[in-house]
């Protein structure tokens, strides 16, 4: 498929976005191993200038996402000024209410007021963040849950969350969002206060229109219809935002698209069907994303690029001859022009799209052999490298 076979098609993915994580540009592993990099940034401003590396390669990463502590600086002013500087914003702020020993029986849900405040003060501060770095949005994802049946009272549990979250809601901007992440496991194993979408909507519906629900892909138990979820939190007018990753087996964080291309893509198809790509939409497409054993802005790169990738071939659905198919229940014929766009290489078409917009045609060469990577190891030398966690 060349770019002319692309045709308007090209227009559409011209505006494609997508946010990267700061975190994904620090060292990070398993509990067994962190392996780290010659090379891994020290500091926000060295994540920042790597993310505007993939920015800078693919065309398709403007944003990056902050996660508090890990990104905290003195002056945020001064850190949007740097981003800008280089071609980028500063995107979603993650809160962080899973580190510290405070929280060893939760956070927003935690049976202790002291506790409660403490999490709901970090908010306060992340918000305050928000207002200097420009950010829309307040990513949370709470780690809360419970280890063992009885416990604790999983249904109060529901009720302080709801007004730990109420508090959170008052304090955001108008033009500021809350956007709630849930995850089925881990670190509790027994039950998780925010296990599943069910749960984040009832709590985001309860808070009013500026709070949303966070997909993270990873967090689903193995064969969950994720796409499924997307259509119905579309539908609701309540996705507000992805994690991007890919698993193998749990929250495993790889590369979007490595693991399961063909799910990857029919979250896309759902995501175009329900009005969530596009000019018009405010669902953000970011990456939740740890590179342990890879390079990590390459990591990046190849990550973004499989997005790109995907989108366009859901892009390629043929939606007219699908609902023809559909309607007359012709169930094999529908399935059949989903694997046509689905099986249809956009790779060739891609690499004029990039050149045509003056990037390489293949970034990932690009970027091998533009001597970035050489240049950071020997620059970055001494000083503590940044990590998941830290
Ligand atoms: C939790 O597993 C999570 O997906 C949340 O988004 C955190 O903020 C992120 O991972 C940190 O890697
Ligand atoms: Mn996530």
């Amino acid at each position: 498929m060349t770019l002319t076979d692309l045709g308007p098609l090209a227009q559409q993915l011209e505006a494609q976005a997508i946010e990267l994580p700061s975190w994904a540009f620090g060292n990070s592993g398993t509990r067994f191993r962190v392996f780290g990099t010659p090379g891994t940034p020290r500091t926000p401003q060295e994540k920042i200038a790597d993310a505007a590396t993939v920015n800078r390669f693919t065309g398709l990463a403007p944003t990056v996402a902050l996660h508090i502590p890990w990104d905290r600086v003195d002056d945020f002013a001064a850190l949007r000024a740097y981003a800008q500087d280089l071609g980028m914003q500063l995107g979603t702020v993650n809160s962080n209410t899973f580190q510290d020993e405070a929280y060893k029986f939760g956070s927003l849900a935690s049976p202790d007021p002291a506790v409660r405040q403490k999490a709901i003060d970090h908010h306060f501060e992340c918000i305050e963040i928000m207002n200097q770095t420009g950010s829309r949005d307040l990513k949370i994802w709470l780690a809360d849950g419970t280890n063992y049946p009885g416990q604790d009272d999983m249904r109060r549990r529901q009720d302080t969350l709801a007004t730990s979250l109420a508090t959170i809601y008052e304090r955001i901007g108008t033009d500021q969002r809350l956007v709630l992440e849930y995850k089925f496991f881990e670190p509790a194993f027994y039950h998780t206060d925010v296990p599943d979408w069910g749960t984040a909507y009832a709590q985001v519906h309860a808070l009013g229109e500026r709070a949303v629900v966070c997909l993270d892909t990873g967090h689903h138990a193995p064969g969950t219809n994720i796409e499924f979820i997307v259509a119905q939190l579309l539908r609701l007018g309540k996705l507000g935002s992805f994690d991007f990753n890919s698993r193998f087996y749990a929250d495993d964080d790889l590369i979007v698209g490595a693991a399961d291309p063909f799910q990857l893509f029919r979250i896309l198809v759902e995501v175009i069907r329900g009005g969530g790509y596009g000019p018009d939409s405010s669902v953000a497409f970011m990456l939740d994303q740890c590179h342990n054993i890879e390079e990590k802005i390459p990591g990046q790169i190849r990550s973004v690029l499989n997005v790109q990738e995907m989108t366009a071939r859901a892009l390629l659905l043929d939606r007219d001859s699908l609902e023809l198919a559909q309607r007359e229940n012709d169930v094999l014929q529908a399935n059949e022009i989903m694997m046509d766009a689905f099986y249809t290489d956009v790779r060739p078409a891609l690499a004029e799209f990039r050149e045509a917009r003056r990037l390489p045609a293949n970034p990932m060469t690009a970027y091998k052999e533009s001597g970035y990577q050489q240049r950071i190891r020997a620059e970055r030398v001494g000083g503590a490298q940044a990590g998941w966690g830290a």
